[in-house]
């Protein structure tokens, strides 16, 4: 058996290098789909190639560039494609012994994938993910070629014939053929259908709508470095949804149909919103996930046309008490039809702060409603609005033993200071957001160590429908300390202190962080 092997090593590795390379190449693909579908802006290769731009010294960068032109970069990306490819033959080759060596030349080579991705401007940590998935493929192809290589290994050896080898390197070729067309599939059915979202993002910045971006309201925002923003940027902007990968909707394709209990059926393209009065207002958007302290809240300045105005030109009927709105990707959820047809700014929405909406906040067109969780409320990439009965249908989340209902509970979070934090002894600012949403916030206040309750500082909000920031300030002596806070709404209510699950319909509790002062 040694004496067998040592014949062939030459030959022998042949089959390895080219697993490893298959391994490669499946890798690429399966970075390449996801860093389309994922609308990051780079792959990872591409990234390594930007990569060695930046650290080749200027002159020698010129010069080559000098050298071949305008082919600079493509010539660059298949240089740094070769190069990868022959490393995955490395690891092919040192993978016939030993699985590690070989995930140590892959992990080698997502590190420095990794690295590449990260010093981009504008990263974000979601753009590791094609890096990620990549070596991941990288690790599991070769394991899997190598595996079950080395079960064809036995009969071959039993056998001492050259036919059960033959036979072998045909199963050894069918694999790897099999492995290299998923990869292909893979690769080019992620770009296609990345293509799609890239077409819809370029259209959509390109357009240019009759919005404003609005400006924060002077005294929205208070002195106390570590309190998030007023104001959350779109790029900021929490995001919850079930899509694995986002709708991408052409303007010209996207209708909004309104039907069910009413007069008359309505069926609404992007120019007929367009055409319509704009109502711009600042609406804070919380899911009913968000845990007591938690960050599943945003404010932000929306854009777009009062639902209200459209129910009333449907003419909707006086049994009805329910809106069952629809995606475009098939989620759907229920609005209590009072919420949509009072004088509160309940949108279907196509800006958020003075953009258009982002595709992952549901561009074209979505629903905000002051007041409710997102998961009854504010469907993105809206398409279909039915006017019905709540005893008429579930919803995506009511189905899942969420509550049918879901107003917002006042709530209130401390920003300053961060739990476990470290801050010197002495008179402190602390501070964090209120919300009652189309209620209003009355008060907040905050305590120290379980002393009194002192009254917080509030800014200056526009209306009831968002959150306010809030401010105070602490004497910390040396040690450990626990700051909790609370809040009364315009009902009179104030917080209570028993806490609960976000299920079935939103936490309660008081926010309370520990810190220490030294
Ligand atoms: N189409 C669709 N719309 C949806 C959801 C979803 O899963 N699909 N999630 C809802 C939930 S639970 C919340 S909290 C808000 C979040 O909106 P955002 O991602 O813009 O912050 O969107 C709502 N709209
Ligand atoms: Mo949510």
């Amino acid at each position: 058996m040694r004496e067998h092997r040592s014949v062939r090593s030459s030959a022998g590795r042949l089959p390895h290098a080219l697993a490893g390379v298959v391994a490669g190449v499946a890798g690429i693909a399966v970075s390449h789909a996801l860093t389309m579908l994922l609308n990051v802006r780079a792959t990872p290769l591409v990234a390594v190639a930007e990569a060695i731009i930046e650290v080749t010294p200027g002159a020698l960068a010129e010069g080559l560039i000098q050298l071949v032109g305008q082919y600079d970069k493509p010539l660059l990306i298949a240089g740094v494609t070769l190069g990868l490819l022959g490393l995955s033959a490395l690891a092919g080759v040192l993978g016939s012994r030993s699985l590690a060596p070989a995930n140590l030349v892959f992990l080698a080579m997502g590190a420095v994938a990794a690295v590449a991705v990260a010093t981009r401007p504008g990263f974000l940590t979601y753009d590791l993910l094609p890096v990620v998935a990549g070596t991941a493929t990288w690790f599991v192809v070769l394991g899997y070629l190598v595996s079950s290589s080395a079960r064809r290994q036995p009969d071959r050896a039993a056998a001492g014939s050259s036919a059960p080898a033959d036979s072998g390197r045909r199963g050894f070729l069918i694999q790897v053929g099999v492995v290299a067309a998923t990869a292909a599939v893979i690769g080019v059915g992620g770009h296609l259908l990345g293509r799609t979202r890239r077409g819809v993002e370029a259209s959509r910045r390109l357009l240019r709508l009759p919005v404003s971006r609005g400006s924060v309201p002077p005294g929205a925002e208070l002195e106390v470095s570590g309190i998030k923003p007023w104001r959350s940027p779109n790029q900021e902007f929490y995001r919850i949804d079930t899509a694995l990968v986002v709708p991408a909707i052409e303007l010209d394709d996207w209708r909004l149909r309104i039907h069910g209990m009413v007069e008359n059926e309505m069926e609404l393209t992007y120019r007929d919103l367009l055409d319509r009065q704009m109502t711009e207002a600042w609406i804070t958007l919380c899911c009913v996930s968000n845990e007591v302290g938690g960050d599943l809240i945003g404010n932000a300045y929306w854009s777009g046309v009062r639902i209200a105005d459209i129910l009333a030109e449907a003419g909707v009927s006086p049994d009805a008490d329910a809106v069952l709105q629809t995606s475009d990707d098939g989620w759907n959820c229920g609005t209590p039809l009072a919420a949509l047809t009072d004088d509160r700014n309940s949108l279907l929405a196509i800006a958020m702060n003075g953009e258009a909406l982002p595709v992952e906040h549901g561009f074209p067109v979505r629903m905000v409603v002051p007041g409710l969780y997102g998961y009854v409320s504010a469907t993105k990439w809206l398409v279909d609005i039915e006017v019905t009965r709540f005893d008429r249908f579930t919803a995506y989340w009511t189905s899942r033993g969420w509550a049918a209902m879901g107003p917002i509970k006042t709530q209130s979070r401390i920003d300053v200071p961060r739990s476990g934090a470290d801050v010197s002894a002495g008179t402190r600012r602390v501070g964090g957001s209120a919300w009652a949403q189309h209620t209003g916030i009355d008060k907040v206040e905050y305590r120290l160590d379980g002393n009194d309750w002192q009254p917080a500082t509030l800014g200056r909000v526009p209306g009831a429908d968002t959150w306010v920031q809030w401010s105070g300030s602490v004497e910390v002596p040396p040690g450990s300390h626990t700051l909790a806070v609370r809040a009364t709404d315009r009902t009179g209510y104030t917080q209570t202190p028993v806490q609960t699950e976000v299920v079935p319909d939103g936490a309660t509790g008081w926010h309370t962080v520990e810190f220490n002062a030294g």
